[in-house]
């Protein structure tokens, strides 16, 4: 059969047209099923087109490429179209196995790699954002704030601690009523003359009872005098001054009480005023070793040291209490600046050999060599040891390094300074040379509180005799407050010529309201629930109403043995920072700022727990 036969459409020279009329009925059935067959195909053709939204999107709906190039420039012609789609069909093909390949690879990556990989992108957006002018603590990468647990607490149950809590807080009243009322914007208060009162570490920033009480008037819910204090922060708090600083006392008054401000309100203006001090501090860091300046100005950002610091050193306890603050200012800033400066001070002080273990007082900044070999872990050595523990406490126990310096360094405290008295009383004395002075001083007494706050860590199984000793420790400075005649504390006592826990030199009796003891009450009380410990916080509560209240506040006194107290008339800013704070704590019940969530800075300041899974909150802890 020609295939014209079966061709019924294709035109013959002799038929003008060809009717339906005119086929057969085989014609007309194997017409139908031609029909039917082409028709089948273009339907099942849809079925094989690729499976791509990317590619579907180009043949069923205009692309805005496909648009670009079908109506702009000289290759809108019918070839240079096809030659558009081809290379356009490359182009998809190319970036489809692109994407397939990294996904590939990001599925073939451990979860912790990955973490790094969006950290190090995170890291890298916000250094762009803070090249672009973050550098004033007025342009700060946005943090959404969550507050972290336990800021304020309730009542305790039991109705004598709920009264005595409610006295600490009526004491808090008097002082800082007192400070409104005749030292306002000073830096502290003279409470027998009346008047402000500014001592010369703060250079002429002004205000430290303000920033150093914020914290305190927040957690005893004193929210109108709270407020009055953020406002003078927003409107007078001025950092812009051409004066000299201590870096230690600014850092953990101004800087650490400004950031638990922030944290515990959440009000923006602090976290702006803690990152622009922080910045100013920067310039402290200009040293060969990157050791810091005990002093510095804020203008010229000129740093030096104390005249009297051995060999133009810096001391221990003022650039190793600088961490906590500026791990935090890192976090708050975007800027990782602060937090390399304080790991740089761990990396010069671990390539240094150290004596028996032990850390001296003095380091000279400038060639990175120790001073004179003096060991304290009272004033000058401290917070050093305090800050190594809290360090690790607050990075959610990551920080392995800062864990290992502070047991290491306890070990050497232990073998080298701690001692027994013949009665049995347990003290740290100081080392000079290799040569005991057994002299145990007021701010020694807070090591009560770190050795009880670090024990559940302790390595080996060091937690049961840790508690001990600073159980022990907590009994001897309860003694040096027992053993004098106004029941408060002699800024250094003895354990020699034949007295134990007592003052001998006229120059170590006077107390100036420090906190260091009631702080170790507070711990012991928290750790242990051993009702002593609120007994003993009582104490002193009675014995401050008692010899250092006055009309206009509360006063330091110049000798705890005399009968009747000789006022100093300073009524220090760490007072209400630390001593009452500590005390309203003692007669709170545990949730109220719990350990678990915040740590304290050595002036007492909450600063939140860092947990390593909330890497996108960086003030949330839960
Ligand atoms: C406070 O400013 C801080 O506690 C510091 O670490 C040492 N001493 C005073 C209070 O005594």
């Amino acid at each position: 059969m020609p295939v014209a036969t079966l061709l019924p459409f294709t035109a013959t020279p002799n038929r003008k047209s060809a009717s339906p009329t005119s086929f057969r009925l085989t014609e007309k059935f194997i017409l139908l099923l031609v029909f039917s067959a082409f028709i089948t195909l273009c339907f099942g053709a849809i079925f094989f087109l690729p499976d791509s939204s990317k590619l579907l999107s180009g043949v069923f709906f205009h692309s805005s490429a496909v648009e670009t190039n079908t109506h702009t420039g000289p290759d809108s012609s019918d070839a240079g179209s096809a030659g558009n789609d081809d290379r356009l069909l490359a182009k998809i093909k190319k970036d489809h196995e692109k994407a397939l390949l990294e996904a590939k690879d990001t599925l073939q990556k451990l979860p912790d790699v990955i973490q790094n990989d969006i950290l190090a992108d995170k890291a890298k957006v916000t250094k762009e954002s803070m090249g672009k002018g973050a550098k004033d603590g007025n342009n700060l990468p946005f943090i959404e704030y969550h507050r972290p647990p336990g800021a304020t607490g309730l009542e305790p149950q039991d109705p004598e601690t709920r009264e005595r809590r409610a006295k600490i807080k009526e004491m808090m009243k008097h002082a800082w009523d007192s400070y409104k009322q005749y030292a306002w914007g000073s830096n502290e208060l003279r409470p027998v003359s009346k008047h402000g009162h500014s001592s010369n570490l703060f250079g002429s920033i002004k205000g430290a009872t303000i920033v150093d009480a914020l914290d305190t008037l927040y957690i005893m819910e004193m929210f109108e005098e709270f407020d009055a204090a953020t406002d003078w922060v927003e409107k007078s708090l001025d950092f812009n001054v051409n004066a000299e600083v201590s870096v230690f006392e600014v850092n953990i008054r101004f800087v650490g009480g400004l950031l638990s401000a922030y944290y515990l309100s959440g009000k923006e203006v602090f976290r702006r005023k803690a990152v622009e001090l922080g910045e100013k501090l920067l310039p402290a860091f200009k040293t060969p070793t990157g050791i810091p300046w005990a002093l510095l100005n804020l203008k010229s950002g000129i740093g030096r040291n104390w005249p009297w610091a051995s060999g133009g050193s810096s001391i221990l306890a003022e650039y190793g209490t600088l961490h906590l603050e500026f791990m935090h200012l890192s976090r708050l800033s975007g800027n990782p600046e602060f937090a390399q400066k304080v790991m740089n001070i761990r990396k010069v002080l671990n390539r240094l050999e150290k004596p028996q273990g032990l850390y001296p007082n003095y380091l000279n900044p400038n060639s990175g060599q120790w001073g004179q070999h003096h060991v304290s872990v009272g004033g000058l050595g401290d917070s050093f040891y305090e800050y190594l523990l809290k360090a690790w406490l607050m990075s959610d126990k990551t920080d392995e390094e800062g864990k290992k310096m502070y047991y290491d360094a306890l070990q050497a405290i232990e073998t080298n300074l701690m001692r027994k008295s013949t009665n049995g009383l347990t003290y740290i004395a100081e080392w000079k040379g290799g040569l005991l002075e057994h002299k145990m001083g007021h701010l020694t007494c807070f090591a009560g509180g770190m050795i009880a706050l670090g024990a559940d860590g302790a390595p080996g199984d060091k937690t049961g005799h840790q508690m001990e000793q600073a159980a022990e420790i907590a009994r001897t400075c309860h003694e040096s407050y027992a053993r004098t005649t106004l029941k408060l504390g002699p800024e250094a006592f003895r354990f020699d010529g034949g007295v134990e826990a007592i003052a001998t030199r006229q120059n170590e009796k006077y107390f100036i309201l420090r906190p260091e003891v009631i702080e170790t009450y507070m711990y012991m009380w928290r750790f242990t629930h051993d009702p002593k410990y609120r007994e003993w916080g009582w104490e002193a509560v009675q014995a401050l109403e008692q010899h250092c209240r006055v009309d206009g506040g509360y006063s330091g006194v110049r000798d705890v043995y005399a009968s009747s107290p000789n006022y100093d008339d300073v009524q220090q800013s760490f007072y209400l920072a630390e001593t009452l704070k500590y005390l309203y704590l003692l007669f709170s019940e545990d949730d109220h700022l719990p350990f678990e969530h915040w740590v304290f800075n050595t002036e007492a300041h909450p600063l939140p727990v860092i947990r390593k899974d909330k890497t996108d909150r960086p003030n949330e802890v839960e």
